[in-house]
């Protein structure tokens, strides 16, 4: 396993020094922000964060994300064109030795939450969801921190009347086809696709999710078997969908898991949670077990730490503050070890 961390560019509080001094951190995992979605990276870009990131002493092995134009979800007849594109900027990556790209297909939204600071007993706060309250958002008017991409409320209205058309099979046949477009230049620079989970794991808006759980991974493998098709194993959204077994999907998976987001989830009622510190004892999803199976099971990919609350008087990026994700890497590298030598 390799153990990497967020870094959201050069516009990131961060610097890459202080995430270089976080144990055993082998390198970041970062995108190209300012290339509107559906556009070429441009190889020059990509070479100047590489060349930021070496100084720094970190890899530069991941991306997340590559965005996927809503033309390519929507199968639109543009797709073609918004693919070939796609493909070009992984063949750009290659060369820059990137080896995993984390995506998503999600239907106009990426994460949703409710409340992104909400504070807890011992003073820090952090991210979370309540199903009553979202339902009660306009969706036309929606917009969070940490999102690739936001649209005016104009471009959300059309987008989301686009979207009347397209059901779940649709949009997992879509899905096929982008994956089908963009193998080729997969099977050529050897990287590796990870599709991120649907985050919540449930329709959203009467929009379409279908990345929830293990059967759509049993249906994506089957769909396009070739072997740079594969996931981002995010616990936190995996693991607000309540029926989802995550350390038996960790050890069915583990070989076609290249990328591990890992974080913990305390639940306030069926659908609603609060996301807590990384360790077991901190929430309801067993830290311990997913790490194990993942281990036991031969995963040798890259795991970062996800969303760490806001702790120490850091007021970060929601999700995205320093303090307690070097706090979830530290605990993670700690399970690793500790299992691996168990083995
Ligand atoms: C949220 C992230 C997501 C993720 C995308 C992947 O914190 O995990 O925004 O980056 O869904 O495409």
């Amino acid at each position: 396993m390799k153990m990497t961390f967020r870094w959201y560019g050069e516009k990131d509080s961060i610097p890459l020094e202080y995430i270089k001094q976080i144990p055993n951190m082998s390198g970041v995992v970062t995108a190209v922000y300012d290339t509107p979605v559906g556009e070429v990276w441009e190889l020059d870009k990509i070479l100047r964060l590489k060349e930021l990131c070496d100084k720094a002493g970190l890899e530069m092995e991941v991306i997340e994300s590559v965005p996927v134009h809503e033309d390519i979800k929507l199968g639109k007849p543009s797709r073609d064109g918004l693919i070939a594109n796609y493909a070009q900027t992984i063949r750009n990556l290659g060369k820059a030795g990137v080896k995993c790209i984390c995506y998503n297909f999600m239907p106009v939204f990426d994460w949703l939450r409710t409340n992104l600071k909400t504070v807890a007993q011992d003073g820090s706060n952090s991210l979370s969801y309540c199903h009553e309250e979202l339902m009660r958002l306009d969706p036309k008017n929606l917009h969070l921190p940490g999102w690739d991409e936001s649209y005016s409320t104009d471009e959300l209205n059309a987008l989301i009347e686009a979207y009347s058309g397209v059901n779940h099979e649709k949009l997992f046949e879509n899905l096929v086809y982008f994956l089908n477009g963009i193998m080729p230049a997969c099977d050529e620079t050897g990287i590796n696709m990870a599709i991120h989970p649907d985050d919540p794991p449930w329709d959203m808006f009467g929009l379409p999710r279908i990345i929830t759980g293990a059967e759509s991974y049993d249906k994506m493998i089957k769909s396009v078997p070739n072997k740079h098709n594969g996931f981002t194993f995010c616990t936190g959204s995996l693991g607000a969908g309540r029926g989802n077994d995550l350390a038996a999907m960790a050890h069915k998976y583990a070989k076609r898991i290249y990328f591990a987001h890992i974080r913990q989830l305390k639940y306030n009622g069926d659908k609603d949670f609060t996301e807590a510190g990384h360790l077991t004892s901190a929430g309801n999803l067993d830290i311990y077990g997913i790490v194990k199976a993942l281990v036991k099971a031969g995963f040798d990919g890259y795991v970062r730490p996800d969303h760490g609350r806001n702790i120490w008087g850091e007021d970060g990026k929601p999700g995205y503050g320093l303090y307690d994700r070097a706090l979830g890497a530290a605990y993670l590298n700690g399970l690793f070890e500790a299992v691996q030598k168990n083995k």
